[in-house]
């Protein structure tokens, strides 16, 4: 008999899916002393986060099922450039549990990095199933552009449901990471301790930015702290829009709100478009013919 090619297959047989297992083996690639910071945490975050941010209320079309961005559609959109290594770092887990769907292994990457790194809980729940071609990929140009302003950032995310609050608590994350110029064309971290989860984004506030001089996109430099810290146009929207401001100084106040309310919105986020059989999560059960 053939390995179960989707988890739905897989749930007929008797197998129950070690999802500890794989939590567990993605915790231990978290720190990864000769990539970026030590660690690819920040870009297992990201992966999760485009593999969602893509969705579309109106059509429920886009979001983490699919795993699309494995097909050149979704995952050669400029949008996406860098996450191919994400992708290549979590391909001897997905080989170690082939059970478990790319589209359940991304999203939950990004929510035990965030753990990892000295986040919050995020709930995470399984089910997601893996496009069998790229027919249902989403089109290209969904997700936010960072040269772009507070209306674009309101469009983009309202069309996933969010709503302001929720905008700035997701944008928190960008205190996790850098921006690679070979990838978005943007430079540099935007937090002195990039590999922790902390509400150091949110502090940057405080701080005056300047345009940087170079060659590449506008971007907003300060260097109060020692290093050269970074601000994209969209991260200097939500200081500018008075609608955002008030949430980025409470955030900046109130570590537990931050972290709680990065739980919950990070867990909507992974969630959208996704549906599952009723019966799913009472017996995710799988073969063990296919081995682990
Ligand atoms: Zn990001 N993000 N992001 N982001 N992001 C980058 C990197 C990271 C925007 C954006 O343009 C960029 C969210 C929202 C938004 C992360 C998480 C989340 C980069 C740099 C850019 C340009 C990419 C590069 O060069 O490698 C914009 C415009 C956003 C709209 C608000 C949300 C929401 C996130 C998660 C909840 C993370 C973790 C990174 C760092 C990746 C890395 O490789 O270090």
């Amino acid at each position: 008999m053939g390995a179960p090619k989707t988890q739905q297959d897989a749930t007929k047989s008797s197998h129950k899916p070690d999802y500890d297992a794989v939590r567990k083996d993605i915790a231990s690639i978290i720190k990864m002393p000769d990539y970026d910071d030590g660690s690819c945490g920040p870009v297992l975050v990201r992966l999760a986060w485009h593999a969602s941010g893509t969705y579309d209320a109106e059509t429920n079309t886009g979001g983490s099922n699919g795993a699309g961005m494995r097909y050149e559609a979704e995952g050669g959109d400029p949008a996406n450039a860098g996450l191919e290594h994400a992708r290549r770092f979590l391909e001897p887990i997905k080989q170690k549990h082939p059970w478990i769907t790319y589209a359940d292994l991304w999203t939950l990457a990004g929510v035990v990095a965030i753990k990892e790194m000295g986040g919050p809980d995020c709930k995470w729940k399984p089910g997601r199933t893996d496009f069998a071609d790229e027919s249902k990929c989403p089109p290209r140009g969904r997700l936010p552009d960072g040269a772009q302003a507070a209306d674009h950032l309101r469009h983009v995310f309202y069309r996933m449901g969010f709503n302001d609050q929720e905008i700035v608590a997701l944008a928190g994350a960008h205190s996790l990471g850098r921006c690679h110029a070979d990838r978005s064309g943007f430079e540099g971290p935007w937090s002195v301790t990039p590999t922790k989860f902390s509400t150091q984004y949110f502090k940057l506030t405080k701080f005056k930015w300047e345009k940087k001089t170079w060659e590449g996109p506008v971007q907003f430099k300060n260097t109060d702290l020692g290093e050269e810290l970074m601000m994209l146009p969209t991260d200097m929207a939500l200081i500018e829009d008075e609608k955002f401001l008030p949430w980025v100084k409470k955030y900046a106040e109130d570590r537990d709100a931050f972290y709680s309310d990065f739980a919950a919105v990070f867990a909507k986020l992974i969630e959208l478009g996704v549906t599952r059989d009723d019966d799913y999560e009472s017996a995710p059960t799988f073969s063990k013919e296919q081995g682990d």
